[in-house]
């Protein structure tokens, strides 16, 4: 029982500590990514696909890092589709880097870029969903959880 107390005691003080000292996150790690909305027509005004909706996936990578990885591809989506998501893992490791998203439409031939951007995170600031908006007709959510 006395052993019990003093875990408990211990803990309390250890969780007490992390709040006095406010640790940053050293990686944060994306779960999943939810297409919120996005524009269904291209700059032309014209629809991304001509006989059927968009085939859509999402591209992540991070600055100064080469590669990154890709959603699968979500087939002929249209607007009552939306939220549409998917489970991702991808980690940002250096709070240094800007985190960059890429929306294709996959093609045939090639891939038509829908939009993209860059984003920067503070690794004091550690929420489970961040929203990302690219555009004003283009915006994610991403769900993610940190390392400490
Ligand atoms: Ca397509």
């Amino acid at each position: 029982m006395k052993l019990r107390v003093l875990t408990l005691a211990t803990m309390i003080f250890i969780i007490g500590c992390e709040e006095i000292l406010d640790v940053d996150a050293t990686s944060m790690t994306i779960e999943s990514v939810t297409l919120e909305k996005m524009p269904f027509k291209n700059s032309y005004n014209l629809d991304w696909d001509e006989l059927s909706g968009p085939d859509i996936y999402i591209r992540f990578e991070e600055t100064s890092i080469t590669g990154g990885i890709e959603t699968g591809i979500n087939q002929d989506i249209s607007p009552a589709d939306l939220p549409l998501t998917w489970d991702v893992s991808f980690s940002l490791d250096d709070f240094s880097n800007n985190l960059e998203v890429y929306i294709y439409d996959a093609d045939v031939l090639s891939d038509d870029l829908i939009d993209g951007g860059e984003f920067e995170f503070d690794p004091s600031d550690t929420p489970s969903t961040w929203t990302l908006d690219i555009s004003d007709d283009l915006q994610l959510t991403i769900d993610v959880t940190y390392e400490f």
